[in-house]
């Protein structure tokens, strides 16, 4: 059985929501960060970069959520990976986009105005992030134009690795009432049930 390491408030989330699409048994293995537990000699045999999640499954072990994500995929539920060669190439596209383009600068943000005390908060990294965000967004919303899905009429590990960075933005006060279809799109992948256990799970 699979067994994912950390909480699904954390960048495990993304992966507890493929592994609740894909459908299958696995075991959630919470990890003691407040006591560095992600540090540990034992964790770092599992993760060497010493963070969340990993994910152990017979004798593969692997780091690295988009990885995770794309494992679960192709072994467990092929079809969340796109059906054609250019739903697999979008489907790559947005998961690589968002982690490298739309993330860093949201976890910036998101790092300085929820984690940092306030003596502490940098506001020129949020105010320098921020202006980063509107093209991001737009991007996406233009992407999103008469379009279900991005990768287009399926549904794919592409949209969960997307929306788990853009949901973000509401805890970082980005309104994505600006951006109808990213906003229109948000509400239809979490309306899936797969999303709603996932959440259940992050309470
Ligand atoms: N690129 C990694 C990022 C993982 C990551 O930064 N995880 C955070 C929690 S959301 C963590 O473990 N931080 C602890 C640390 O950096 O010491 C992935 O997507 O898996």
């Amino acid at each position: 059985m699979i067994k994912l390491y950390g909480s699904p408030r954390s960048s495990a989330g993304r992966c507890v929501w493929v592994l609740e699409e894909a459908g299958i048994v696995y075991s959630l293995q919470e990890v003691d960060m407040k006591n560095k537990e992600h540090k540990s000699e034992a964790y770092l045999k599992i993760n060497p970069m010493g963070k969340v999640p990993a994910m152990v499954d017979g004798d593969v072990i692997l780091f690295e959520s988009m990885a995770i994500n794309y494992y679960i995929a192709e072994k467990y539920k092929n079809e969340l990976l796109g059906k054609s060669d250019r739903e697999k190439g979008l489907t790559m596209q947005w998961s690589f986009w968002s982690t490298s383009e739309l993330q860093p600068p949201i976890i910036e943000i998101f790092i300085q105005k929820v984690f940092m005390p306030d003596h502490k908060r940098d506001h020129s990294i949020i105010e320098n992030n921020l202006k980063k965000i509107p093209l991001l967004l737009k991007v996406l919303n233009d992407s999103l134009h008469e379009k279900k899905y991005l990768s287009g009429e399926n549904f794919t590990i592409g949209d969960i690795n997307t929306a788990s960075v853009v949901s973000i933005c509401p805890m970082i006060g980005i309104d994505l009432a600006e951006y109808p279809n990213v906003n229109n799109w948000l509400n239809l992948l979490q309306a899936r049930p797969a999303f709603l256990k996932y959440q259940a799970l992050r309470k």
